[in-house]
């Protein structure tokens, strides 16, 4: 069998600091010179190596960009935008937002993410979700805990403006954590007339790495990421330039473990 997988290997020596009696930590890099898509690179990567690369800065950046062929084409990497993983406002957790809440609906073909600019979510005729850009004003609703009770703020503000008011003069953005709740808030809205209101659901865009470690380091290529067709929530490099790009998690590309 020839080693198609391997076209080039690399070390970084990264010095553990303080520690001088432990070995420096080695990271290996990998550039594999077949298509597959995502998920399989993902699996490949894991059985074969650790994971699919996460890039914590340019240096490593710059590294997979030397190692790979500088061809119109783009290799898959770690990052992806979990479209399906919300928090609250309030409590700060991971919650995961599918078909199992039944009192948490979204509108049709929601949640999309236009043009990678949908992070917030809005109620849409009162009852159903969707996510929106959080710079749009809207309409809001604050929760009360000292009483319990849900405000409707007919003033249009962004999502984090909108979060300081509720805040300041109540407890938060509110949550929609059961039917009853879910029931309060409808009531609320009844006859309200706006089309959208803010609720305390939000994401962070692009928060996750395949091998679950963390990294603010970005380097998207020009009007990336962009979510072209409402379909692309996987991170890949562009070998030309080396910037990233989001695309559609079924193409097939080349990739980095
Ligand atoms: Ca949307
Ligand atoms: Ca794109």
């Amino acid at each position: 069998m020839p080693r198609m997988e391997e076209t080039c290997l690399l070390l970084i020596l990264l010095l553990s600091g303080g520690l001088s009696t432990l070995p420096p930590h080695s990271r290996e890099y990998h550039f594999v010179n077949q298509k597959m898509n995502w998920t399989e690179a993902q699996s490949y990567c894991r059985e074969h190596f650790t994971d699919l690369v996460t890039i914590y800065n340019s240096n490593i950046n710059q590294l997979l960009f030397s190692m790979a062929p500088k061809i119109g084409d783009s290799a898959w990497i770690g990052l992806y935008d979990d479209v399906f993983t919300w928090k609250w406002s309030m409590e700060h957790t991971n919650i995961y937002v599918g078909s199992t809440h039944e009192f948490l609906i979204w509108a049709n073909a929601q949640p999309d993410c236009v043009k990678a600019k949908e992070y917030c979510v809005a109620l849409q005729g009162q009852t159903q979700m969707n996510d929106r850009p959080c710079g749009d004003s809207y309409p809001f609703l604050c929760y009360n805990a000292k009483n319990t009770s849900y405000i409707l703020v007919m003033e249009s503000r962004s999502w984090s403006a909108a979060q300081s008011y509720c805040r300041t003069y109540h407890t938060d953005l509110t949550s929609i954590r059961s039917k009853e709740e879910k029931s309060n808030i409808t009531l609320t809205l009844n006859g309200s007339g706006a089309q959208y209101v803010w609720i305390g659901l939000y994401r962070d865009p692009w928060a996750f790495w395949s091998d679950n470690t963390t990294s603010t380091f970005t380097n998207w290529g020009s009007s990336e990421p962009n979510n072209v067709n409402s379909v692309e929530y996987c991170g890949a490099m562009y070998l030309r330039s080396g910037g990233w790009t989001d695309g559609i998690c079924g193409s097939r590309f080349y990739f980095f473990c």
